[in-house]
């Protein structure tokens, strides 16, 4: 099937919006950077790179006759309050796993930002001990079980909605998306920057991208920053996802070896935790664009297009785009990163 004739659920205002950002491409003096916001295209909880997701798992999930969706994250995942958003946008229930995926003491960590609003959706949000793993996880089945066993109809979502098997058809779709905004905006952005951790954001990019080189010829970088700090894991899981993908909306070749670059340097040695880089682009982001980036992930990929633009690995003749996924809820978590008596 091509990528149109899969069934959508809209959750989004329609396209994200692209955007300029003239005083972060001045300071740098190299490429000129844009952005494209998934953080502010959705009605739903602030939307986010799930959302997107979403819309093309939605109705597998209705016509599964689910009545509860299941899904797994850390205390402040993004995903998790995106899943809680959409069921209750759908009238569904929501059962999330949260676990304990980053070593961040701070008493608010599991109260405030994504979970207190997955709770104010009324999603049954539980906490667990486990540490970070973007696999499979017993949690994650014992949760599914519990619903079952309580005379409910689950429907799982994985973490990041991504080892599922439509995963990677909203950020396919998001290709399309860029190629018909550089046609209005009269731009070619040769280089893509996004931040990766379960992959499939980045993974559904490398498919719809090899999809529009098939129709036009056109070829582009997709660049992912991780943000995992467990790269191979991470790689692994973008080509294992971007190769299904690409065979789902019938690209007709094998995504190339050069097409997935996961990029490392810019993740610190744990996930979740900021590094001095990170709070560089953060302010960066935030002083010269008011763009506001997490410290988890944005501010991460941030710091990556950063520094390749500087170093003129993104050549100073060529326009950048940033993908901007969302993730601000989680800064509330982080409050002491800016406070000046803390
Ligand atoms: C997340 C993910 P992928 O997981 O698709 O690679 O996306 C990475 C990413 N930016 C980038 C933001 C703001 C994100 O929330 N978040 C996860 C979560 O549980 O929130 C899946 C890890």
């Amino acid at each position: 099937m091509k990528l149109h004739e899969f069934d959508r659920y809209p959750l989004t205002f329609g396209p994200s919006p692209v955007h300029h950002l003239g005083r972060l491409s001045q300071h740098l003096r190299g490429a000129q950077v844009w952005a494209k916001r998934e953080d502010v295209s959705s009605g739903l909880a602030y939307g986010g790179n799930k959302v997107r997701k979403l819309e093309y798992i939605v109705p597998d999930a209705i016509a599964s006759g689910a009545d509860t969706l299941v899904s797994i994250g850390g205390y402040q995942s993004n995903h998790t309050r995106q899943v809680a958003a959409v069921a209750a946008h759908l009238g569904m229930k929501c059962r999330l796993v949260q676990e304990k995926w980053v070593p961040w003491e701070d008493p608010v960590n599991d109260k405030v930002g994504n979970i207190l609003l997955s709770r104010m959706m009324g999603a049954d949000s539980r906490l667990d001990p486990a540490g970070f793993d973007i696999g499979i996880r017993d949690s994650w089945k014992d949760a599914l079980r519990e619903v079952e066993e309580s005379g409910g109809t689950p429907y799982a979502i994985p973490a990041g909605a991504s080892e599922h098997k439509y995963g990677g058809l909203g950020f396919a779709n998001w290709a399309f998306e860029v190629a018909d905004q550089e046609k209005a905006l009269g731009v070619f952005f040769d280089t893509i920057v996004v931040c990766t951790v379960t992959g499939s954001t980045h993974a559904g990019m490398i498919a719809g991208f090899a999809a529009l080189e098939e129709l036009t010829g056109v070829k582009r970088r997709v660049l992912g920053i991780d943000a995992s700090a467990t790269l191979e894991k991470t790689r692994d899981q973008v080509a294992r996802i971007a190769r299904h993908t690409a065979e789902l909306i019938e690209v007709g070749r094998d995504i190339r070896d050069d097409e997935i670059q996961v990029l490392e340097g810019w993740a610190g040695d744990l996930y979740g935790i900021p590094v001095e880089s990170t709070m560089n682009a953060i302010a960066m982001g935030a002083q010269l664009e008011a763009m506001i980036t997490d410290p988890v992930y944005e501010g991460k990929s941030l710091a990556g297009l950063i520094d390749l633009v500087k170093d003129k690995d993104i050549p100073a003749d060529s326009n950048v785009l940033y993908a901007h996924l969302g993730g601000q809820q989680a800064v509330n978590a982080y409050h002491r990163l800016w406070d000046p008596s803390a």
